[in-house]
């Protein structure tokens, strides 16, 4: 009876003392909290690339130009952004001073562990890839090549302003990305580095002069129906775990299709100088088929318009974009 009471006892014991134990122990133990990612909205980032094509072309000093200058930091500072306007005169291949203007919004900003998200807002001076001679001087209209990458980024800043992601995001638009020499030039000597010139001058001179990202995402040339997206070689050289970060977030999400686990070509676009100048490991997410003709055959032409400009695209890259950014954990450990 009294060895029974005990053995009673004891299993009441080991009992009572299993149970507390595991609940004591998942508070401390590493528990994945649900992460939830905002709904990213394909028709909103297609009205915000269709503002800007509305001022017309936003060639650096021209009305369109300061236009839509004004209202991309009036947007981001909507939706909560702290503004950096950088001003800069750049002078471009043929000795024009440009009056540039790098806009940079913040979130979040003193996170530590900060994301870099850009793309250029400049449209192109010259449709010097037109079929028709008589339209190469003529101004590109940068639905596509500029609008939809700023439009994708707008819309991401819209959702940040209402849900902190765990780490800092800087959305930055940059100035006279498309400036470079055009085909009819006469000299195409040297012509390289006429390209990118805000972000040129930005990663000389960063809005914060301690300024650090732990990563950087370009978004160029995003936005067309038939858009896919292959590996590009600079971005692999510098920064082969976001490739495949983002990437594996594409398919994840059933987007495989548009993000290819192919080798892309290796462009000269901004990503290249905040890679080399200033330090950041930086991708280019651009829509270049390098056995099919590279860009599209509207690049540079005077068809650059709204109708090459595509809302499930414009989804599927932001969908994938506002998942890698609320899927970062505040630190690296
Ligand atoms: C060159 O054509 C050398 N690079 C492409 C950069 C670019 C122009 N992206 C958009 N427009
Ligand atoms: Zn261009």
């Amino acid at each position: 009876m009294k060895k029974t009471l005990i053995l009673l006892l004891a299993i009441t014991y080991v009992v009572g003392c299993k149970q507390p134990q595991t609940q004591a122990q998942s508070p401390s133990a590493p528990v994945q909290k649900a992460i939830s990612v905002p709904a990213f909205n394909g028709d909103s980032a297609y009205q915000y690339t269709k503002a800007q094509v509305a001022f017309g072309a936003r060639v650096p000093n021209t009305k369109a130009h300061d236009l839509c200058a004004t209202y991309l930091s009036e947007t981001l500072k909507r939706f909560g952004a702290g503004v950096f306007e950088q001003k800069a005169d750049l002078q471009a291949f043929d000795g024009t001073i440009l009056h540039a203007v790098n806009i940079i919004g913040s979130f979040n900003p003193t996170a530590t562990k900060r994301i870099l998200l850009f793309a250029h807002w400049d449209a192109r001076p010259w449709a010097d890839n037109d079929p028709i001679v008589a339209n190469r001087k003529t101004p590109v209209m940068a639905a596509n090549d500029g609008a939809s990458g700023v439009g994708v980024l707008l819309e991401m800043a819209r959702l940040i302003g209402q849900q902190s992601p765990s780490v800092g995001v800087d959305i930055a638009f940059f100035d006279a990305e498309d400036y470079g020499a055009p085909s009819w030039y006469k000299s195409q000597q040297n012509t390289e580095d006429s390209w990118c010139l805000g972000t040129q001058f930005w990663a000389h001179n960063p809005h914060l002069a301690d300024y650090k990202a732990e990563y950087g995402i370009l978004l160029d040339m995003i936005g067309a129906p038939d858009a896919t997206f292959y590996r590009e070689q600079v971005s692999e050289q510098f920064a082969s775990n976001i490739v495949t970060k983002v990437w594996s977030q594409a398919a994840t999400l059933g987007f495989s299709n548009l993000f290819l686990q192919e080798k892309g070509g290796a462009i000269t676009d901004d990503h290249v100088y905040v890679n080399q100048i200033a330090g950041i490991p930086s991708i280019d997410i651009i829509d270049f088929k390098p056995q099919a003709g590279g860009f599209a055959t509207y690049w540079h032409t005077t068809h650059d318009t709204m109708e090459n400009v595509d809302k499930s695209t414009l989804q599927a890259v932001g969908m994938t974009l506002i998942h890698v950014v609320y899927n970062e954990p505040v630190s690296n450990q």
